[in-house]
């Protein structure tokens, strides 16, 4: 634990103190995945820079290692379509655009350690949410995969639409099945649509 800014007679040890107008208990960094606030740029263990169908470069996602097998990741979006998208580390760490199938399909599916649906893969992340101006921030923290489990080896990739995790409630049936809840496909992918960023990551920043 941690004092920082505090001003006047502030006398406490190990509790939230209010001193005067500047009430502020920051923890140190690693303590719960926070960035550190230390005016000093942290350097990121492992990184991918995110370009679009057009090679143009529209976001970098910094990962770092955060205590005991966590890992923070910062993303930050420039010029992407409003709205929410799904936001996945792939298998592969190809992010090729001349596929016959599709802008990015090299990446192959979803990282993943061991056989599941999705939502439970390694590579499922928080959604992007990108305003109307077209930028994004997102930070957060999984247990996940660490940043030396993907550097080189996966890519990360921004889709077309909003991931529903697998969340297919049983009431929805599909034409023709019995039984309701989400199919092979969803299973797989989230339904989060076409890939429109791609990054390979890396160990180091370019
Ligand atoms: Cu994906
Ligand atoms: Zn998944």
């Amino acid at each position: 634990m941690q004092f920082r800014k505090a001003v006047g007679v502030c006398a406490a040890a190990g509790m939230l103190v209010a001193c005067g107008n500047d009430q502020i208990d920051l923890p140190e960094e690693g303590d719960n995945g926070m960035a550190p606030d230390n005016g000093e740029q942290e350097q990121a263990d492992a990184f991918a820079e995110l370009n679009d169908e057009q090679g143009s470069r529209v976001g970098d996602v910094s990962f770092f290692e955060q205590g005991e097998n966590k890992t923070r990741v910062d993303v930050t979006v420039d010029g992407l379509p409003p709205g929410y998208h799904g936001f996945h580390v792939h298998e592969e760490a190809a992010c090729d655009v001349d596929n016959n199938e599709g802008p990015f399909q090299s990446a192959g599916g979803h990282f993943h350690d061991e056989d599941g649906a999705h939502s439970g893969h390694s590579g499922d992340m928080p959604p992007l949410y990108v305003s109307e101006d077209g930028s994004a921030f997102l930070s957060f923290t999984t247990d996940r995969f660490t940043p030396t489990n993907l550097a080189d080896e996966r890519a990360v990739i921004v889709h077309a639409d909003p991931d529903n995790f697998g969340h297919i409630p049983e009431r929805y049936v599909a034409e023709g099945e019995e039984e309701g809840g989400p199919d092979a496909d969803t299973e797989a992918t989230g339904d989060a649509g076409d890939r429109i960023a791609c990054g390979i990551v890396v160990s180091e920043a370019p």
